[in-house]
C-alpha cells in the first residue's frame, strides 16, 4: 500500500523533477525525466541544453544527438533550442510489462568535442487496464456435507497495470453461504478464496451462481467479473419417507387375485441411487407373504391369494422403503377384509324319523341345525317349509329347529310328504339352501273294505249247469298291507227265521260267486243274499253288500192254447152265417206261454183247412176271419188247424183245431160251451173265467177270459158296473199276452155280420197263490224289479 501511494505522488510531480534533475547535471548520476504513459506525441519533456548548461547553438555546433537502446526513437531533440520532445505515445505495459519502475535509459552524445551525458526516462503507469478473468465461468463442486469455514481457492484475475493500478481486491455477490477472502501470495499477487459460511443443503439449493468481482487499486478503480457456478453435490443425508405412515384399506373378500390393494409411496430427497427407493415387506409373516405381493419399484400392493373374511378379517403389514444408500423408512398398511355373502346357509340334520304312523298326534319328524359362515346380515337366516303341508317348524336355541306334524296324518290321503326346508340368509344377494326330505306315513287299519257297489244285480240263464260262475263281488280297502287284504263271505239272512237257501257259494279270496244248482226261471225269477268283506287288520274291519240274482228266462215252455179249449171232450164249434161278408171274424185263438219276453211272443198261422182259401188266421192276434164271401157251394163243416209258435230260440209251438159250421140266414146265435159251462151260463151274459195258473215257486200266469156273447142282445158288449171301464185295450202287434195280467175279453156279434172277441182293459190280479203273495209282500223291491 505504501508503494502504491508513493507511485501516485511521483506521477503528479513529473515536471518538477525535471528541474530537480537538471540541477544534478554535474553529478555522475544520469539525468532523470518522468513521463506518464499515453502522453501525446510531441509533448515537451525538458530543455536539455539548459539542463546541461550549454550555450545557445552549442548543441548543433558540437554535433549532438540522442542515442538509446530502444528500437524506437521515442525522443526528439531540437538542436537549435535544446528542447527534448516526446516522439512517441508510450505504452508502459508494452515497454516494461509488469516491471516497475519502467525506465528507458538514453544518452546525449556530443561529437565535437566528444562528450556523453547519461539520462533516463521514467514511464509512469496509468490505470488503463481492467482486471480480467481468463474464464468468465468458474465451476465449483461442493459436497453438501462440507463444514463451514472450508475455503475454496478461485482463479485469479489479471490486470496489466502495475502498482496502485494493479489488482487490489476481490468481492463476491451477496449471498448467505459464502464470503471471499483475499489472499496475498507475498509477491504482490492477490488471489480470491471462497469461504463457506454455513452448511449447504442440496435438497434445498442444489446449485448457486455467484459473481466474483476483481477490483484494481486505480482511481477510479476498474473491475472485472467472473461467474462462479457452485454445484452442491448430494450426499445420502435423507432417508426415504412415506407419504402416509398408516394406510387403511378395505378389501371385499371376493376381490380377485391380482387386485391392487393400495399404492404406498415414499419420498427420498436425495438424488441418484441415494434417492432410489425399493419397497419390501418388513418382517412379514408367512401368511402375509402368501397373500400379498409388493412391487418393489412402484409400491403397488397386490393380492396374491384369495381373501376369506371367515378366516382372517384384518392384516397388518409393515412396508419398508429403502434407498440406494441403505437408509429406510417404514409405513403400516392395515387391510380390513369386508364380508361378502359368499357362504350359503347350511343345514345339518340331527335326526329324522320316517315313517310316521297315521292318526298320531303331534309328532317330531326331524331335528336339525342351520348355520351360515358369513357375518352380519350375510349370516342371519330364516328357515321355512312349504305352506301347504301339515307340518310346523319350531325354532329352538342355537339355531336348532324341530319339524313337527301339525295334526294327525291320513295315510289314505297322502302316503308320503316331500318336505323342502328352505334356509335363506339376509345378505345381498340372498343365498339359500334347500333340503328335501321324504317322509312316509305308515298305515293304521282305519278303513273297512268297501264294496264297489252297495248292491249287485247278476243275470243268468235258467237251467244253468251247477257250479257255474255267475258273477263277482269286489271290495277294496284303502289301507295298505294286511290292513287292506280282503276276505269275502256269504252272510246269513237278516231274518233268522228264513232258511239260508244254499243256492250260491263264494270264493273267499276273489269274491267270485258260483251257482250251486240249476235254476228254473219259472220257479224262481230272482233271489238275493248278503255278502261280507273283512280285512286282516287288527282289529279287523268289515262291510257288506246285497247281491240280487235275476234268473234269465230260457225258452223252455211251449205256447199253451187257452181258447178254444182242447180237452177234446166237447169240441168247440164256431157258427158262421153264410151271408157273412169277407173278413167276418169267426173266432180268435187265445194262447199263452209260460216263458217271458221274446220267448213268450206268440204268432199264429193256419196249418190246415178243409177248404183252403176260405179262412185266414191273423198272425199277430190269432183272429180267424173269412177270406171271401161265402156261397151256397161251400161245405157246412170246416175243420181248421192253427199253429201257435213262440219267438224263442229255438221256437216252441202248439196246434189247435177249430170247428166251423156255416149256418143259413140270421139264426139265433149259438154259443158252443164246454160241458161244464151250461150250468154257469146266464141268459144274456155268459162269462167264462179261465184261470190257468202255471204256478211255480216264483211265477204265476193267470188268465181269465170273459166271454160275453152279446150277439143276441144287439151285438154290444155290456160292461159290469164299476168293474169294466169298457174301452178297448189294444194289444195288437204281438198277439201275445203279458204275463200276470188279467184280460177281459168279450165276443160281440154286432149287426149280424160281425162278431168278435174284444180284449178289454187289464185287471189287477187278485188271484195269487199264497206263497207268491207272501214273497211279494216281504220284498217290495223284488216286486219292482221283476215288473209287477
Ligand atoms: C476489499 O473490498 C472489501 C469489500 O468491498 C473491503 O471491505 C476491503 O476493505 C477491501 N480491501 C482493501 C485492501 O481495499
Ligand atoms: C412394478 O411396477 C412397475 C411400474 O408400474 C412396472 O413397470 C413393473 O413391471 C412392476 N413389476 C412387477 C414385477 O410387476
Ligand atoms: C316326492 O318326490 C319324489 C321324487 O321326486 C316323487 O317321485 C314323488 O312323487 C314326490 N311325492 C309327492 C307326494 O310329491
Ligand atoms: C500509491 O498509493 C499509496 C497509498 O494511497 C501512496 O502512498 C503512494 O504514494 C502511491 N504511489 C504512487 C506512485 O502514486
Amino acid at each position: 500500500m505504501e508503494a502504491s501511494m508513493e507511485r501516485a505522488v511521483q506521477k503528479r510531480q513529473v515536471l518538477y523533477l525535471c528541474v530537480f534533475l537538471g540541477m544534478s547535471w554535474a553529478s555522475a548520476e544520469p539525468l532523470r525525466y518522468f513521463v506518464v504513459e499515453e502522453t501525446e506525441r510531441g509533448s515537451f519533456l525538458t530543455n536539455l541544453a539548459s539542463d546541461l548548461g550549454l550555450g545557445a547553438g552549442e548543441l548543433s555546433a558540437r554535433g549532438s544527438r540522442i542515442v538509446s537502446d530502444q528500437s524506437i526513437q521515442f525522443l526528439l531533440l531540437n538542436l537549435l533550442t535544446g528542447d527534448l520532445l516526446l516522439n512517441e505515445k508510450l505504452d508502459r505495459e508494452e515497454l516494461c510489462g509488469p516491471t516497475e519502475p519502467c525506465v528507458l535509459p538514453f544518452q546525449l552524445l556530443l561529437e565535437k568535442p566528444f562528450q556523453i551525458f547519461r539520462a533516463e526516462l521514467w514511464v509512469r503507469d496509468i490505470n488503463d487496464h481492467s482486471p480480467v478473468f481468463l474464464d468468465t465461468e468458474i465451476p465449483l463442486k461442493i459436497l453438501e456435507s462440507t463444514t463451514p469455514g472450508a475455503a475454496f481457492l478461485l482463479e485469479s484475475a489479471q490486470d496489466s497495470d502495475v502498482g496502485n493500478n494493479s489488482l487490489s481486491n476481490y468481492t463476491i455477490s451477496p449471498n448467505a453461504y459464502f464470503h471471499i477472502n483475499v489472499r496475498d501470495s507475498g509477491e504482490g499477487n492477490i488471489y480470491p478464496e471462497l469461504v463457506l459460511d454455513q452448511v449447504l443443503d442440496r435438497e434445498e439449493i442444489p446449485e448457486l451462481s455467484l459473481t466474483l468481482t476483481a477490483l484494481d487499486g486505480g482511481s477510479p478503480p476498474r473491475s472485472g467479473t467472473a461467474l462462479v457456478r457452485i454445484l452442491v453435490v448430494d450426499i445420502n443425508d435423507n432417508a426415504p419417507e412415506f407419504v402416509q405412515s398408516l394406510y387403511k384399506v378395505q378389501m371385499p373378500e371376493d376381490s380377485p387375485i391380482g387386485s391392487r390393494v393400495v399404492a404406498v409411496s415414499a419420498r427420498d430427497l436425495d438424488t441418484g441411487s441415494n434417492g432410489e427407493i425399493f419397497y419390501a415387506f418388513f418382517y412379514a409373516t408367512e401368511r402375509i407373504i402368501k397373500t400379498f405381493q409388493i412391487n418393489s419399484t412402484s409400491g403397488n400392493l397386490h393380492l396374491k391369494a384369495e381373501l376369506n373374511y371367515e378366516a382372517i378379517q384384518t392384516y397388518t403389514l409393515t412396508i419398508q422403503a429403502k434407498d440406494g444408500g441403505g437408509l429406510s423408512g417404514k409405513c403400516t398398511v392395515v387391510v380390513e377384509v369386508t364380508d361378502i355373502n359368499d357362504n350359503p346357509p347350511e343345514l345339518l340334520m340331527s335326526s329324522f324319523t320316517s315313517p310316521i304312523a297315521e292318526n298320531s298326534p303331534e309328532t317330531v319328524v326331524a331335528v336339525f341345525r342351520i348355520r351360515d359362515k358369513d357375518s352380519g346380515n350375510n349370516g342371519k337366516m330364516v328357515c321355512s317349509i312349504q305352506d301347504d303341508l301339515p307340518f310346523v317348524l319350531k325354532p329352538s336355541v342355537e339355531n336348532f329347529y324341530t319339524l313337527m306334524t301339525e295334526k294327525p296324518l291320513d295315510r289314505e290321503r297322502n302316503t308320503e310328504y316331500n318336505i323342502t326346508i328352505t334356509v335363506t340368509d339376509l345378505g345381498t344377494p340372498k343365498l339359500k339352501t334347500e333340503h328335501s326330505i321324504t317322509m312316509l306315513v305308515s298305515d293304521v287299519n282305519d278303513n273297512a273294505p268297501a264294496f264297489t257297489q252297495t248292491s249287485y244285480t247278476l243275470f243268468v240263464q235258467e237251467n244253468n249247469s251247477p257250479a257255474l260262475h255267475i258273477g263277482s263281488v269286489s271290495a277294496t280297502d284303502r289301507d295298505s298291507g294286511t290292513n287292506a287284504q280282503v276276505t269275502y263271505s256269504l252272510l246269513p239272512p237278516q231274518d233268522p227265521h228264513l232258511p239260508l237257501v244254499s243256492l250260491v257259494s263264494i270264493n273267499t279270496d276273489n269274491g267270485h260267486l258260483f251257482a250251486l244248482r240249476s235254476l228254473d226261471y219259472e220257479a224262481l225269477q230272482a233271489f238275493e243274499f248278503r255278502v261280507g268283506a273283512t280285512d286282516r287288520g287288527s282289529p279287523a274291519l268289515s262291510s257288506e253288500a246285497l247281491v240280487r240274482v235275476v234268473v234269465v228266462d230260457d225258452n223252455d215252455n211251449s205256447p199253451f192254447v187257452l181258447y178254444p179249449l182242447q180237452n177234446g171232450s166237447a169240441p168247440c164249434t164256431e157258427l158262421v152265417p153264410r151271408a157273412a161278408e169277407a173278413g167276418y171274424l169267426v173266432t180268435k185263438v187265445v194262447a199263452v206261454d209260460g216263458d217271458s219276453g221274446q220267448n213268450a211272443w206268440l204268432s199264429f198261422q193256419l196249418l190246415k183247412a178243409t177248404e183252403p182259401g176260405l179262412f185266414s188266421v191273423w198272425a199277430h192276434n190269432g183272429e180267424v176271419r173269412t177270406a171271401r164271401r161265402l156261397s151256397e157251394r161251400d161245405a157246412a163243416k170246416h175243420r181248421l188247424v192253427v199253429l201257435v209258435k213262440d219267438n224263442g230260440e229255438p221256437p216252441l209251438s202248439a196246434t189247435v183245431t177249430l170247428h166251423v159250421l156255416l149256418v143259413d140266414g140270421f139264426s139265433q146265435p149259438y154259443l158252443p160251451l164246454p160241458e161244464a159251462a151250461p150250468d154257469q151260463a146266464q141268459a144274456d151274459l155268459l162269462t167264462i173265467y179261465l184261470v190257468i195258473a202255471l204256478a211255480s215257486v216264483s211265477s204265476l200266469f193267470l188268465f181269465s177270459v170273459l166271454l160275453r156273447n152279446r150277439a143276441a142282445l144287439g151285438g154290444r158288449c155290456s160292461v159290469p158296473e164299476g168293474h169294466f171301464l169298457g174301452h178297448l185295450v189294444d194289444v195288437s202287434g204281438t198277439g201275445s199276452l203279458s204275463q200276470s195280467y188279467q184280460y177281459e175279453v168279450c165276443l160281440t156279434g154286432g149287426s149280424g155280420t160281425t162278431s168278435e172277441f174284444k180284449f178289454l182293459k187289464p185287471m189287477i190280479p187278485n188271484l195269487l197263490p199264497q206263497s207268491t203273495r207272501k214273497e211279494v209282500e216281504e220284498n217290495p223291491s223284488f216286486r219292482n224289479n221283476v215288473g209287477f
